[in-house]
């Protein structure tokens, strides 16, 4: 090896080492790694959680950016029966995601109020992103659909004290709910659609992917892939009747 090279081999090192770390980095920000895939669903038939969903729920409407992480987020809660995710607030018929139009982002939430109140998911809404940002596109406003005017009492007295907290202008419109469009099946619990282990599994015990997306006990896996459900936590959720405590 003579003089020349080695300054060349340290150099080809350093940018090896440089590379290793940007990939290691960016596995650390993805959501699909590092957490238990096997053991996840209890059986192979449709979980009791499920099957005893309650059929008196109310529903809950919000925009706060990128529909993904709220649906896993929102998914993860004791008294969430199902999300959805989907378009809502503009004119343009029929959006889609490449075709949105002037809608926005936004999560549907069904919930059992027995179990969880409204102000309880306003807290979370309010806790799940920054609406003190001024929003640079329509797609990822930060808007609450109020369904009657206690939600819409509420979700105003919430602001005004988000706004007092922050000592900033809160940058969140407070507007009645109209109409939802579901989002493309590609985007429902998006995170759990990452992990082809689990989604063999829930193909097998719900065969319609409406089935799929209405689903508490795939609201909770998504919930769990994001990180916001423990592994034993999941368990017994899954394995429950309603109602459900935590
Ligand atoms: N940062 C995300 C946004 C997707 S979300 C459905 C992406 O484009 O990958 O808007």
């Amino acid at each position: 090896m003579n003089k020349a090279t080695i300054p060349l081999l340290l150099g080809a090192i350093l940018i090896a080492a440089i590379l290793a770390g940007i990939l290691v980095g960016c596995l650390k920000e993805g959501t699909t790694v590092n957490f238990p895939k096997d053991g996840v669903i209890p059986g192979d038939s449709i979980p009791p959680i499920d099957a005893s969903a309650p059929a008196q729920t109310e529903t809950a409407t919000f925009a706060l950016g990128c529909f993904w992480a709220p649906d896993s987020i929102f998914g993860s809660l004791d008294g969430v029966v199902r999300t959805r995710v989907g378009y809502a607030g503009g004119t343009t018929e029929s959006p889609t995601y490449h075709n949105l139009g002037d809608h926005t982002e936004t999560i549907q939430i069904d919930y059992d109020p027995t179990l969880i109140s409204y102000e309880q998911l306003l807290e979370i809404y309010w806790d799940s992103h920054n609406p003190t940002v001024q929003p640079w596109s329509r797609q990822y406003m930060s808007i609450v659909f109020y369904h009657n005017s206690e939600q819409r009492e509420l979700a105003m007295e919430t602001k005004q004290l988000e706004e007092a907290n922050l000592g900033r202008p809160v940058y969140t419109d407070i507007i009645p709910f109209s109409e939802f469009y579901l989002a493309e099946d590609y985007h429902q619990k998006y995170y759990l659609q990452q992990v082809p282990e689990l989604m063999e599994e829930l193909a097998a015990i719900y065969p319609d992917f409406a089935d799929f997306i209405d689903s508490t006990a795939v609201a909770r896996i998504n919930g769990y892939v994001g990180g916001h459900v423990t592994f034993q936590a999941l368990q017994e959720q899954l394995n429950s009747s309603w109602p459900v405590s935590g």
